[in-house]
């Protein structure tokens, strides 16, 4: 009796043990995207509704923070998506030659995308609890548009063979194409014969921009959805899209972008606290949302209200698009297009947003693999100086300064861009900068000028290495260079000057020197009303008054390390 309750407790233990581990395993495991699951309703689902110079290129968002993913498991393939199209011949129609450089055509790694095949499981990379939010059974159709210049044909392929594999088929309408003039027309013509897609060819080089508006105009969905051509959709990625547009047709949505890495073409899972953000050189960047708003996101489901989006994936309403005034169509190839969108959509009465339930992964580049018939450069100062001069008002200065070479270059007439915007009676930028993105710092707060006095003495500085404190001279516009200061924390700046010490022990002298953030050495903040080296922990100090400034041991209050900052007004 014993002996059998002792077993009946083993077989019991080893039970529990193993169902433990199963437990946890089950949680750990990677889950592979599969194909759409919205035509297939889970058993047991209980889904609630809830609710570039920086010209070349602009890099920052190849700086995507990642999360490292584990390798994907394999994914159930699907049949009849493409009909009678011969996908073997399409690829080997375009083949890599032995000996060509894999990365010449398309700067990324063509021999690794030409191998991967065209329907690679990849991991859904999604929160885990977006897998049980609930979507409306009725959401609209949607017209895809991919509008490409000489994409491979694997990228090209596989962009199209996702969106069919992961998207439920009665939100497809179709797949519009825009062939914008690329050498071989085969690459966009084969393509038609996949049911849902249709093709454009361009007659001549367009850019994305007059492209996108093309594919629009032909769209018969009610919804637009935007994607480059080397994207890899991922699971349930659109159904979120379509159900916040559905909601509120002056949401402008974005999934969150994944990265696929150029060389090897791994699946990699972006960071899904970021949102669009840029500089006044109209430089696009990936930044953290604000603490304030991360602290008060409970559901990691919800969407991140965002500046501006990144620009090739979004979804929007087409009568949206269209009362919005579409593009400017006065922007060629590439660039800048995101900033007047983005403007336009918050200014004019919409909102954007990035949704963390979404997610599709892009091949971001480090070059482009095309020319620019007018030189990259020129083009991007076109379509920046375009955006700042409708959108950004008396803000625009701030673009001008921190992009001098803007400053007369040729950008067309904005007349149809402004009598748009005064017929959509938009809002001002200042609006956007108080309302939407008050955390862009605006230059001029930083580098307002001040005398820094001390006692009825100013400090000068008196050519590079020499300063002293002299009688203050002037008032106002007529105070000299040499005693304006601009304190933008660290530097203590005139100019392209920065106060510098010369050594980092009490007693050294200081001195002015060509700024550089990076500078330990120029490095300063406030204490009290003294100025406090920041590394060395030592204060500004006049004495001896006759000689130059040097750094002394910080005494609270002492005399001559007082320096109050008056402001010049
Ligand atoms: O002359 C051209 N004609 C085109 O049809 C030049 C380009 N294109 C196509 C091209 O084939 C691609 O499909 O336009 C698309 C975008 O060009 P990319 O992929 O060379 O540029 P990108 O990935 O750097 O582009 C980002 O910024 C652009 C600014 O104009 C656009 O807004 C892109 O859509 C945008 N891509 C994304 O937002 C995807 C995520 C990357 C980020 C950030
Ligand atoms: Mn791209």
């Amino acid at each position: 009796m014993r002996r059998i309750r002792a077993n009946a407790i083993a077989i019991l233990t080893v039970a529990w043990i193993l169902g433990t581990f199963y437990y946890l395993w089950q949680d750990n495991k990677p889950h592979t995207s599969s194909p759409s699951s919205a035509s297939q309703p889970r058993v047991g689902d209980s889904r609630s509704h809830a609710g570039r110079p920086d010209i070349h290129r602009d890099d920052s968002h190849r700086t995507i923070p990642l999360i490292m993913t584990q390798s994907p498991r394999a994914e159930p393939q699907q049949g009849q998506l493409i009909g009678s199209f011969d996908e073997k011949a399409y690829l080997l129609g375009k083949q890599l030659k032995a000996g060509d450089d894999p990365y010449r055509d398309h700067a990324f790694n063509l021999a690794e995308s030409d191998r991967l095949g065209s329907e690679r499981a990849i991991r859904d990379t999604r929160h885990y609890r977006c897998a049980s939010v609930n979507y409306d059974a009725n959401l609209p159709p949607t017209s895809i548009i991919i509008t490409f210049h000489n994409e491979a044909r694997s990228t090209l392929l596989r962009t199209i063979k996702s969106v069919l594999m992961r998207s439920p088929p009665s939100l497809i309408q179709e797949i519009i194409l825009i062939d914008d003039f690329s050498t071989d027309p085969e690459d966009c013509q084969l393509l038609s014969q996949i049911p849902k897609v249709r093709c454009l060819r361009n007659a001549r080089r367009e850019g994305l921009i007059r492209s996108r508006v093309r594919g629009a105009g032909a769209a018969s969905a009610p919804i637009l959805t935007f994607l480059d051509s080397h994207c890899e959709v991922n699971t349930d990625w659109l159904q979120p899209m379509i159900q916040r547009v559905k909601e509120d047709h002056t949401r402008v949505v974005s999934p969150i972008i994944d990265v696929i890495s150029l060389d090897n073409f791994a699946y990699l899972a972006a960071s899904a606290d970021l949102r669009g953000g840029f500089d006044w050189s109209l430089h696009f960047k990936w930044e953290q949302i604000p603490i304030e708003q991360k602290m008060s996101r409970n559901d990691p489901t919800l969407p991140i209200r965002t500046p501006v989006i990144a620009g090739g994936i979004f979804v929007m309403d087409k009568s949206w698009f269209n009362h919005l005034g579409q593009y400017d169509t006065h922007m060629d190839i590439w660039g800048g297009e995101n900033f007047e969108l983005s403007f336009r959509v918050w200014m004019c009465g919409g909102s954007l947003e990035i949704l963390p339930c979404s997610r599709v992964g892009h091949v971001f580049r480090k070059r482009h693999p095309y020319d620019f018939p007018e030189g990259n450069a020129l083009t991007y100062i076109k379509n920046t100086r375009r955006a700042a001069e409708v959108w950004m008002d008396e803000y625009k200065q701030y673009y001008y300064s921190a992009r001098p070479s803007a400053q007369g270059k040729a950008f067309g007439s904005i007349a149809e861009r402004l009598t748009l915007r005064r017929k959509l009676n938009c809002k001002s930028f200042r609006w956007y900068m108080e309302n939407v993105y008050p955390e862009l710092r605006i230059p001029e707060q930083d580098a307002v000028s001040s005398v820094l006095r001390q006692g009825g003495l100013c400090l000068e500085s008196l050519g590079a290495d020499s300063l002293g404190l002299a009688e203050c001279r002037g008032t106002g516009a007529i105070r000299p260079q040499s005693q304006r200061w601009q304190l933008v924390e660290p530097l203590l700046r005139q100019q392209d000057l920065c106060l510098a010490i010369t050594a980092f022990t009490a007693g050294s002298k200081v001195k002015m020197e060509p700024c550089s953030n990076k500078e330990p050495r120029q490095k300063w903040k406030p204490k009290g009303p003294a100025l406090q080296h920041m590394v060395s922990g030592l204060c500004l100090d006049s004495q001896p008054p006759a000689g130059p400034p040097t750094i002394t041991q910080c005494r609270s209050q002492l005399a001559s390390q007082v320096w109050e900052p008056q402001l010049i007004t």
